[in-house]
């Protein structure tokens, strides 16, 4: 926990002051997001071997359960500087989440647009209680965002996905934290990829810190898609993406050019996972690290261990490793593909010896 005088961490914004685009007359919009942990993983350093250190940035601390707040909070801030009444987004359901949470707390409208049937319960509940205004089309996530960046182009009102600069701007101090705590810029980050917004954002921030001589060692940016929903990897726009990420069910990334040039510049690469391997990191992360995800951000670690089945790390020159997975949301947001995973509890007579029988403690 970074502490100021008076023993408070007040958000990213008043964190990262000189690195945003924010002045004193910014009005400091949080609800102290970032600051989450960078959690090492024994299971995962001891699976690629002893040059290797393997890191979890866990995402899912932040206030609504993602890493949108990053960016929220700087695009909402924003926003309210510049007096408007009202912010839009098309969601998958966590920038919903998000941007609903920060304009109550701004005390400003927010309208989402959801493909219907596509968001997880958690993240959709999200939105409702914090008074957004939920609208769900029968058409998908691209659909949806194009219908808003319509709206905010000829009405009065802020577009806060990521394709506003501001949302990439806050969503980069991930990056400064990583290396913060580190004291070092990692080799290798890995990432989910759906919009391709956060890719591109690390990779501001990990240049940022870099020209600015904080970090001498820029890591290899490795982003991964759900297979159904990879249209960088394929080369071309997905009509009917499909996953059970939800999160990332995108076929039309709006940063796909910026998720390339992080890929490009950084010398790294954007692969897919499959549903199944997603599942199985998901899973292997809840009962071998304690750490519950959701399945989006499972795509980082599925990535990871698809690599290193392919002997890809084995060719990683040098004596020490780091390696960042960033682990975007909650597990708590998506309860039912969690209770899908999981045998349902056996239930027995209200008697201590039912109880022990199968309780495995003798
Ligand atoms: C948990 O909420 O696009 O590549 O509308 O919720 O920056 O899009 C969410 C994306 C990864 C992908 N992990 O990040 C939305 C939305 C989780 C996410 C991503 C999302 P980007």
């Amino acid at each position: 926990m970074i502490l100021d005088s008076n023993n408070s961490y007040k958000g990213v914004i008043d964190r990262y002051k000189q690195f945003l685009p924010v002045t004193g007359n910014t009005p400091r919009i949080t609800l102290l997001e970032g600051n989450t942990p960078l959690i090492h993983s024994p299971v995962l350093s001891e699976k690629l071997g002893s040059r290797f250190d393997v890191y979890l940035k866990y995402e899912g601390l932040n206030p609504t359960g993602s890493f949108k707040d990053r960016g929220m909070t700087v695009a909402i801030a924003k926003a309210v500087e510049e007096k408007m009444k009202a912010v839009i987004c098309a969601s998958t359901g966590n920038t919903s989440a998000s941007a609903a949470a920060y304009s109550a707390r701004a005390g400003i409208k927010c309208v989402v647009v959801i493909p219907e049937g596509a968001i997880a319960l958690g993240k959709l509940a999200q939105a409702l209680i914090h008074n957004a205004k939920v609208i769900a089309i029968k058409g998908n996530f691209d659909c949806a965002l194009d219908i808003v960046k319509e709206i905010a182009a000829n009405y009065a009102v802020t577009l806060v996905n990521s394709i506003n600069p501001y949302r990439i701007e806050g969503q980069k101090t991930a990056s400064f934290e990583i290396c913060d705590y580190l004291k070092f810029g990692p080799n290798f980050h890995l990432l989910p990829v759906g919009n391709a917004g956060n890719i591109t954002a690390y990779w501001k921030g990990y240049k940022e810190y870099y020209s600015r001589g904080k970090i001498s060692c820029l890591p290899q940016m490795l982003g991964f898609q759900a297979k159904g929903a990879s249209p960088i990897v394929k080369g071309k726009p997905f009509k009917n993406p499909e996953t059970l990420a939800t999160a990332i069910r995108i076929g039309n990334p709006a940063s796909w050019q910026k998720a390339i040039e992080a890929r490009e510049e950084s010398g790294g690469l954007i692969d897919s996972v499959t549903d199944k391997q997603i599942v199985s990191a998901y899973k292997m992360l809840a009962k071998g690290e304690g750490v519950f995800v959701e399945p989006a951000s499972a795509a980082s670690v599925a990535g990871l261990i698809k690599l290193e089945r392919k002997g890809f790390f084995k060719k990683v020159k040098g004596k020490k490793v780091t390696i960042v997975c960033t682990l975007t949301g909650h597990g708590l947001k998506d309860p039912q593909i969690a209770i899908k995973n999981i045998k349902r509890p056996p239930v027995v007579k209200p008697k201590i010896k039912e109880v022990l029988k199968i309780s495995g403690i003798i």
